[in-house]
C-alpha cells in the first residue's frame, strides 16, 4: 500500500494535452507520432519527456498516421496526434484504416480550434468520426482527457477500429487535476499476415465495409456505459445534451438544469438520450460549431433546440451560452452589467525582431512579385508594412498555386511561391516535382530557418535532430531540389539584403523552375539568437523611414522630428543585431551600440 506522501505525488496538474500523453503512456503506448499544430503540439512534446515510448515528429500528418498504423499492425499500441486540419491531410489513410481496423490499439487525436485562434479554418472534426464510422470520444477536462485516452486504446482493440479522440483549444490548453497511475504495457501481439484485413483491394474492402457498419450499434451501447455517459437530473424544465468543453459552460451558466453529458459523441446512446428527453420539458443541445448532435437527435425524432440560439461560428463562452439561453427564454436577458468587459489592447501579430523571413519579403515586394504564400510564421509577410503575399490557402499549397497562376498568364509580375522549410517537407515536395514536370515559370523561395517556428520550434527532417534533441540524419534541401530536376538552385543568407535581392532577381529571370533557399536560423529556436544590438544616432537620422519598411518591432517612432517627419529609435532589449536596418539606412544613422554595452 502506498504511503500518504506517495499518494499525494500521484496527482498532477496537467493540461489536456499532457493528460492525453500521460493516458497513452499509462496505457502502454509503444509508438507515438504526430505533426505539430496548435492546439495539439504538446502531446508529442510531453510524451517525449517520458521513457520507453518511441516518439516522432513525422514529416506530415498522413505519414504520422501511416507510421502509427504500421505499428498497430505490428501489434503494439500507437497514438497519432494532429490539429484539426491535419486530419484532412491524413484523411486518405484514416478513411481506409476504419475498414482495415487495427491490431494494437490505434488512437487518433484531433485537436480542433473553434474560433480559429491559430488556424486557417475552424472545421468540426466530429464529422470525420461519422464520415468514417469510428467511435468519437470527447473529454471535458484533463482527468477525462487521460481516462478517455486509456479507454480509447481498449475500445480500439475490442472493436477492431481506430478511435478518434477530439479535443478543442480550451481542453487542450487548460490545466486540471489528474490522478496518475502506473504504466501497463499489454502483451505485444505479433504481426500476422492477413491480406483480407490489411490489403484494401476492392474485393477485400467490400468484405470489410460491413464490419464498419455492424460495429456501430454495439459501440452505441458502449456510449451508454457510465464511464462515458453522465445523466445529471435536476430541474426537469430544461434538459441539455452536451459534450466536451460545452459541458463546463452549461454547468456554469445553468447550474440547476438537467444535463446529459456525452463522453462518446459518436455513435450516440440514443435510448439513453430518449429516456432523458422524456423526463425534461425542453430539450437543448449546446455544442460548438456544427449542429452535429442536434441533427442526429432531430433525425431520431427528438424535439431538440440548439443552433437557433447558439452560434455556429466561433468558440462558445459563458456569455454566448448565457445569451443563447436568454434568447430561448430560459434565462432573463443579460443587462450590460452582466456582460464581461473583455476589451484588451489590440496586439496584432508581427514577425520577430531579426526574423530571417523579413529580407526575402522586402526584396519580393521591391521586385513586384506576385507571391503565393504558405502557412508558417512567414504568412505574416502578408501584413503591413511588408505586404508581400497575395494568396495563402493550406500547407504546401503555395507551389501548386504559383504553377497554376503562371499557367493562367495573367499575373502582373513574376510568380513566386514562398514556403517554410517544415512546410516544404510536409506537402511542398510533390508540388515542386509537378512544377518541374510542367516546366512552370515559377520561383520557389524556401525559407529555411532550421525549425518549425510557428508551432514553437519543433525539429523536422532537415534540422538534423530528433524530437528529444538527439542527432538525426539531415535532409539537404538544395540536394533534394536538384534531384527533383530543378536546375537553378541558390542558397543565400537572408541577413545579406543585397545578396538576397540579387539571387531573387536572377531566379525570377530564369525561364523555368528556380529555387532560392534562404538559410538562417530562427532567432527564437532552437536557441535564442542575440547579437550586439544597434542604435540610432539621432543627429544622423533623416526620418526617411526606410527602416520602418522592415516591420521590425524593435524599431519605434520618437517624438523628435526631421523636416516634420518623426525620427526612429531602436529598443535595445528587443534588437537581435541582425543588421538589416543598418543595411537599408541611407544615412548611416544605425550603428552597433559599441563597447561597454551588456545585455541585461
Ligand atoms: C495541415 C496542417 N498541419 C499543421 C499546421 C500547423 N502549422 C502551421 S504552419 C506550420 C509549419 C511552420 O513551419 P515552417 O514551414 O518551417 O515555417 P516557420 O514557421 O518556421 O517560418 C505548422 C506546423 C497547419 N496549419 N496545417
Amino acid at each position: 500500500m502506498e504511503t500518504r506522501t506517495q499518494e499525494r505525488t500521484r496527482i498532477a496538474l496537467l493540461t489536456g494535452n499532457e493528460a492525453i500523453a500521460r493516458g497513452a503512456y499509462e496505457a502502454g503506448v509503444a509508438v507515438a507520432t504526430g505533426y505539430p499544430g496548435t492546439p495539439s503540439t504538446e502531446i508529442v512534446e510531453y510524451l517525449a519527456t517520458l521513457p520507453d515510448v518511441y516518439v516522432e515528429w513525422s514529416s506530415n500528418e498522413k505519414v504520422a498516421l501511416d507510421v502509427a498504423m504500421g505499428a498497430s499492425m505490428g501489434g503494439v499500441r500507437a497514438l497519432c496526434t494532429m490539429k484539426h486540419v491535419g486530419l484532412n491531410v491524413a484523411s486518405d489513410t484514416f478513411m481506409v484504416a476504419n475498414y482495415t481496423g487495427v491490431r494494437g490499439g490505434l488512437v487518433v487525436v484531433s485537436a480542433d480550434d473553434p474560433g480559429m485562434h491559430s488556424s486557417q479554418n475552424e472545421q468540426d472534426n466530429r464529422l470525420y468520426a461519422k464520415f468514417a464510422g469510428v467511435p468519437l470520444l470527447e473529454p471535458s477536462d484533463s482527468q477525462e482527457a487521460k481516462t478517455f485516452t486509456e479507454l480509447a486504446f481498449s475500445l480500439s482493440e475490442e472493436f477492431d477500429t481506430p478511435v478518434l479522440l477530439r479535443t478543442t483549444t480550451r481542453i487542450s490548453h487548460t490545466r486540471g487535476v489528474v490522478q496518475l497511475g502506473d504504466r501497463q504495457v499489454p502483451p505485444r501481439r505479433p504481426f500476422q499476415r492477413d491480406p483480407a484485413k490489411y490489403v484494401m483491394l476492392p474485393a477485400y474492402a467490400r468484405q470489410r465495409r460491413p464490419r464498419v457498419l455492424e460495429r456501430l450499434p454495439r459501440l452505441a451501447e458502449v456510449a451508454a456505459r457510465p464511464e462515458f455517459l453522465r445523466v445529471e437530473m435536476r430541474d426537469p424544465s430544461v434538459g441539455v445534451v452536451t459534450a466536451g468543453v460545452c459541458y463546463t459552460l452549461v454547468r456554469e451558466v445553468l447550474p440547476e438544469a438537467s444535463v446529459l453529458k456525452l463522453g462518446m459523441s459518436y455513435p450516440l446512446p440514443l435510448d439513453a438520450i430518449r429516456g432523458f428527453a422524456a423526463q425534461v420539458r425542453r430539450l437543448f443541445v449546446v455544442e460548438e460549431l456544427e449542429p452535429f448532435l442536434e441533427e442526429m437527435l432531430r433525425a431520431a425524432g427528438l424535439p431538440v433546440e440548439g443552433k437557433a440560439y447558439f452560434p455556429q461560428q466561433g468558440e462558445l463562452t459563458p456569455e454566448r451560452v448565457r445569451e443563447g439561453f436568454a434568447r430561448a427564454g430560459v434565462l432573463p436577458e443579460p443587462g450590460d452589467a452582466g456582460r464581461a468587459n473583455l476589451a484588451t489592447a489590440p496586439r496584432p501579430p508581427v514577425l520577430c525582431p531579426g526574423c530571417p523571413h523579413t529580407a526575402p519579403f522586402l526584396a519580393l515586394q521591391r521586385l513586384g512579385a506576385v507571391v503565393c504564400g504558405d502557412i508558417g510564421c512567414y504568412t505574416l509577410g502578408a501584413l503591413e508594412p511588408l505586404r508581400a503575399m497575395d494568396a495563402c490557402l493550406a500547407m504546401g499549397s503555395s507551389i501548386g498555386m504559383a504553377t497554376g497562376l503562371a499557367l493562367a498568364g495573367t499575373a502582373p509580375g513574376p510568380v513566386v511561391a514562398v514556403i517554410g522549410d517544415s512546410t516544404f517537407l510536409h506537402a511542398g515536395l510533390p508540388a515542386l516535382v509537378d512544377a518541374v514536370y510542367k516546366r512552370a515559370h515559377v520561383t520557389v523561395v524556401i525559407l529555411d530557418n532550421g525549425t518549425t517556428a510557428m508551432t514553437g520550434g519543433q525539429p523536422h527532417p532537415a534540422t538534423g535532430s530528433g524530437v528529444r534533441g538527439e542527432p538525426a540524419p539531415r535532409v539537404d534541401l538544395a540536394a533534394v531540389c536538384r534531384a527533383m530536376g530543378v536546375e537553378f538552385v541558390r542558397v543565400v543568407d537572408p541577413y545579406d539584403l543585397g545578396a538576397t535581392f540579387v539571387a531573387l532577381e536572377e531566379a525570377i529571370r530564369y525561364p523555368g523552375v528556380s529555387v532560392v533557399i534562404t538559410n538562417r536560423p530562427c532567432v527564437e529556436a532552437p536557441v535564442k539568437v542575440r547579437d550586439e544590438p544597434f542604435r540610432v544616432v539621432p543627429e544622423r537620422c533623416t526620418a526617411c523611414q526606410l527602416c520602418m519598411d522592415l516591420g521590425c518591432p524593435a524599431i519605434v517612432w520618437t517624438d523628435e522630428t526631421y523636416e516634420g517627419r518623426p525620427k526612429v529609435t531602436i529598443r535595445l532589449d528587443a534588437c537581435t543585431g541582425c543588421t538589416l536596418c543598418a543595411q537599408v539606412c541611407p544615412a548611416d544613422a544605425i550603428v552597433r551600440v559599441g563597447p561597454g554595452w551588456r545585455r541585461s
